[in-house]
């Protein structure tokens, strides 16, 4: 429907599993929209989306794609950003880009508005969307920074297939049919499509997400380190992880290790400053069973906490588990935050 106040947006990726959700999420939000496009490669031209009742025709995206587009949210693999995040910007848009292709960029902002929503107005054109595995633990974080301060992260991944794409999630369906009736399963895509070895993610964990660094690191363990550090303004925080993809479809769980800089602080105080705070949903009684898991947290766009322990040796360390749904809050619903920011705060 076209509101005469409304801004036009173009989404890029619109037919993949991020850009999917980014339509349920401009239309769930009500986001002022005066004409939509939808772009993609030339293997989806022509097909057709609805969204809010009407019928949109996905076009190759191009250059020319963004000649009067204002808002551009791109979520089509970094090698697109690459070719076209600037294209966009140059014809006057505001990219909000879902990649790691500008990440860490010092003139482009990395943002989850929760935490840091006034780098937004630093902008030169481009807005950084995080990791899907950083967002949802520096919102859980951040309230603890500011409360208590933190001087160490330890993070451990359990990943859904669905960061990976839809080509992924068919991977999975296909490789649980195949074992269930006793046949080999194909292995093409997973851990890293284009990568020398695959292996099955069906009844499997493979701790490998996106390709492998010098330092044995992998590249997904290397962004949550570097984008944690920089959306927390925290350069010196140490933080290590280890990134590990599972064989269940939605949202990202993670065992999270922090160590707070204040003493004498109990998990009572984590309670109450995470009950309070802004996306966060705490989900935590180990009397009633009550923690998140993937499954609850599907569909959602909070990000959940459960399971605070104090360390048993360290006074002032905490292990949480946080989850949330990596399509939502990991990469949808968060670009369309920025938005509403940039819309909100006359930033655009
Ligand atoms: P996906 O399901 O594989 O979808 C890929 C989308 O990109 C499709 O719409 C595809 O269009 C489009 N595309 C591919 N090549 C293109 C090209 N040359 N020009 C224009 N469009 C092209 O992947 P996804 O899970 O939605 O993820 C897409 C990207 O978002 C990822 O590569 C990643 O960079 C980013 N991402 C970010 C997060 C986050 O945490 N922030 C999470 C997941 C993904 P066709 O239908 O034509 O193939
Ligand atoms: C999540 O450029 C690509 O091939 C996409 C790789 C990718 C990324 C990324 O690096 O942008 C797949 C899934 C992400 C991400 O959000 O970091």
């Amino acid at each position: 429907m076209v509101n005469e106040q409304g801004y036009n947006v173009a989404v890029v990726g619109a037919t993949g599993a991020v850009g999917q959700k980014m339509l349920e999420t401009l239309d769930k939000k009500n986001f002022p929209i005066k004409e939509l496009t939808l772009l993609s490669s030339s293997r989806s031209a022509g097909k057709k989306i609805n969204f809010k009742g009407e019928e949109y025709t996905v076009k190759e995206a191009t250059p020319e794609s963004f000649t009067g587009i204002q808002i551009a949210l791109f979520s089509a693999g970094g090698s697109v950003s690459k070719k076209l995040a600037h294209e966009a910007v140059s014809r006057g848009a505001v990219v909000v880009d879902n990649t790691s292709a500008f990440r860490m960029d010092q003139d482009v902002p990395l943002v989850v508005p929760e935490v840091n929503e006034e780098d937004i107005k630093n902008h030169k054109g481009i807005i950084a969307n995080p990791n899907c595995s950083t967002i949802q633990m520096v919102a859980a974080l951040k309230p603890l920074q500011d409360t208590f301060g933190i001087t160490r992260v330890l993070v451990s991944t359990y990943q859904a297939v669905s960061g990976a794409g839809n080509e992924a999630v068919e991977e999975l369906k296909q490789q649980s049919q195949a074992i269930l009736n006793g046949d080999e399963p194909n292995t093409e895509l997973l851990p890293v499509k284009g990568d020398k070895k695959h292996y099955p993610i069906a009844f499997n964990a493979l701790p490998q997400i996106d390709v492998f660094q010098e330092n044995g690191y992998t590249f997904e363990e290397m962004k949550m380190i570097n984008e944690t550090k920089k959306i927390m303004h925290a350069p010196q925080l140490p933080v290590a992880a280890t990134c590990v993809r599972l064989p269940f479809f939605t949202a990202h769980a993670e065992s999270v290790y922090v160590e707070v800089d204040k003493e004498g602080v109990e998990v009572t105080d984590l309670h109450r400053i995470l009950m309070d705070a802004p996306g966060i949903e705490l989900q935590d009684d180990p009397a009633t069973q009550t923690y998140p898991t993937p499954l609850s947290a599907s569909g959602k766009s909070e990000v959940f906490v459960g399971r605070i322990r104090k360390d048993l040796d360290n006074p002032k360390g905490f292990h949480l588990w946080v989850v949330s749904d990596n399509l939502l809050k990991g990469a949808a619903w968060n670009s369309v935050q920025i938005a509403e920011s940039l819309v909100k705060n006359n930033w655009l």
